[in-house]
Parts: structure tokens; sequence; C-alpha cells
């Protein structure tokens, strides 16, 4: 029996990879996915699943969820992804449409209909949210929830925080308050020793098969603009990294668990995840702060992963 996947994204070029990855992997069945306004407006978020369906010659349905966060207005990435977030190479419209039903009902009756499913969240966690509000009881039915979101040691899209949780802190709150067996993936894991570098990206080109020259090819405006930041050639491929764990967690070789709040008004801050890593949050002098979070379960985080490993995933899971 396949494992079920349901995967909601705001499909750019790293969720399109980490999606083929999925829709590739032998024991895994990509139930549904339903998209969310982030790096792309909702419905190019649709339309690029669509398409890398289409590439991986699967039939999968894709529904159209919030067009924006739960209080804020849209802060797209087309800077960082191009503006139809695939790099801008003229990838023909996909030939199929997503379906009428909203993806916040069919987060529901998915979850409901295949109890113990993976739900792994490559955006930000707003339609995770609303289905939430509108089915709380949803949380038994989901044994994973994999998240890639927030950052330890400083964020991408701030100083202090990383894009999926800032554009809708609001939800993300929400989120790991909800009771869902969080596996958080956070920006930290994709730095350092596991952004695919030159000598990576040469052999993801090098690829029999459509699937490796895609993932280089929709990622070029992100390589660009990180050659540009950083001045060495690489991609930070966060999504992919949480769809490798989310397909093996045994990539991740130390998982710590603490209790994690999420800035949601200072605008300085805002987004960012807030760990307890010295088990400080219950001190009487931040009880008040911290009465949520205590309240609740402590977040899993993965802390470190085996590198080798997880290229090697990214490139078996490319190959033909
Ligand atoms: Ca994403």
């Amino acid at each position: 029996m396949p494992r079920v996947f349901l995967i909601d994204t705001d499909t750019a070029s790293d969720d399109a990879i980490a999606l083929a990855m999925a829709m590739r992997a032998a024991d895994v069945r990509v139930a549904a996915i339903s998209t969310v306004a982030g790096n792309v407006e909702v419905r190019q978020a649709a339309n690029n699943a669509l398409y890398v369906a289409e590439l991986c010659g699967v039939s999968i349905p894709v529904y159209v969820g919030a067009a924006q966060p739960l209080r804020r207005p849209n802060a797209y990435a087309h800077w960082f992804h191009g503006s139809d977030g695939l790099g801008d190479h003229g990838y023909r419209p996909s030939k199929s449409s997503p379906e009428q039903k909203g993806a916040i009902d069919a987060i529901i009756e998915t979850a409901f209909s295949n109890p113990g499913l993976t739900l792994v969240c490559l955006g930000p966690l707003t339609n995770i949210a609303l289905a939430l509000g509108r089915r709380p009881e949803l949380t038994s039915q989901v044994s994973r929830c994999v998240i890639m979101g927030g950052a330890l040691n400083g964020g991408n899209v701030t100083p202090a925080a990383e894009y999926n949780i800032w554009l809708d802190p609001d939800a993300a709150h929400i989120v790991l308050r909800s009771g869902l067996r969080i596996e958080l993936v956070t920006l930290d894991l994709c730095l350092g020793d596991a952004i695919v570098n030159a000598h990576d990206i040469a052999q993801l080109n090098s690829l029999p098969g459509p699937f490796g020259s895609f993932a280089v090819t929709c990622s070029s405006r992100a390589r660009e603009v990180q050659r540009e930041r950083s001045g060495a050639d690489g991609l930070s491929l966060a999504d992919p990294l949480a769809m490798a764990i989310a397909l093996d967690p045994s990539l991740v070789t130390r998982w710590s668990e603490h209790y994690v709040e999420v800035e949601t008004e200072s605008e300085l801050t805002r987004g960012e995840t807030v760990v307890d890593r010295r088990d400080i949050a219950r001190s009487e002098h931040i009880r008040q702060a911290w009465a949520q979070a205590i309240g609740g379960s402590k977040t899993k985080i993965g802390r470190t992963i085996d590198v080798k490993k997880w290229k090697q995933a990214l490139l078996r899971s490319l190959s033909p």
C-alpha cells in the first residue's frame, strides 16, 4: 500500500522540484495538491502544479486555495522565482485545469478519506489554518505534517523571518498551536553544506530524462539571485529538502522538541519563529507571553541532516 501524501504549495521553482520528487516516488500516492498564495498568485501556483504533474505523466487533482494571507496583503516573490514562478522560460500552459472545488474543502475531504496521511506544507500556512478552523479534529487524521518553514538562525526575507511564516504569521500561529504532529524543516537545514552547489547542479543537469534539467532550468532566476547575494553558485532548495524528509525521515540525523511561538505583531520581527531552545518558556516572568505555547505540545524540529544522503535522494528522485 503506498503512503498517501497531501501537498499544500505556493508552487514556484523549488516547490515544483519537490512536487516532482513526490509524484515520482514509487511508494507514494499524491492524493491531492492544494495551492496557496505565496511566491506566486494562487492560480499561477495551481497551473504550475498541473504543469509538473503533466511533466511527470500523472494525473492529480489540484485545488485552488486562499488567494491571500489571513490578515495581510500578498507579497509575491517574482524577483526570486520569475514572474511565472518557474524562471520565465515560457513553459507551455498546462492542458488540464484546477478542480472547481476549493482547497479548504478538498483538504478536509482528503484527510478524512485517507486517515493517517502525510501532509506536506511547502508554502504559507493559510489553507491549513483555514481547514483547521473549520474542522479542528483534522489533526487526528494526519500522521505526519512536514512543514517547510521558520528559521532558527536568521531569516531569508527579513533578518528575523523565513518567507513562509513571515507572509502569514497568523496562519502559522494557528497551525503550530493546532496539535498537528508537525515536523518542522527550517531554513537552516538547507543552508551551508546542504546547498546544492555548482557540482551538484552539473550532476542534476546531466541526469538522463527531463526532470534533472527541468529542476535546474526552472531555478535559474533563484540561482542568479543567490549568486548576486552570496557570490557563490548554488541553490538552497528548501522545499525539495522538506519533501526529501517527508519521503525519508531518516535524512534527519537529529531532531529536538521545543515550545515555539510565532511573532504576529511586530513589523521588525514579524513571522519570527521564537524557539524555546533553553527550555525557559515556563519561567514565571514570561509565563504570560508563552501561555499559549506551553499550554500545547512542543514542536519537533529537524536540527541536522545527512547532507550526502540528501543530495543522493535529490538526484535519485529526479533520475529516470
Ligand atoms: Ca514554497
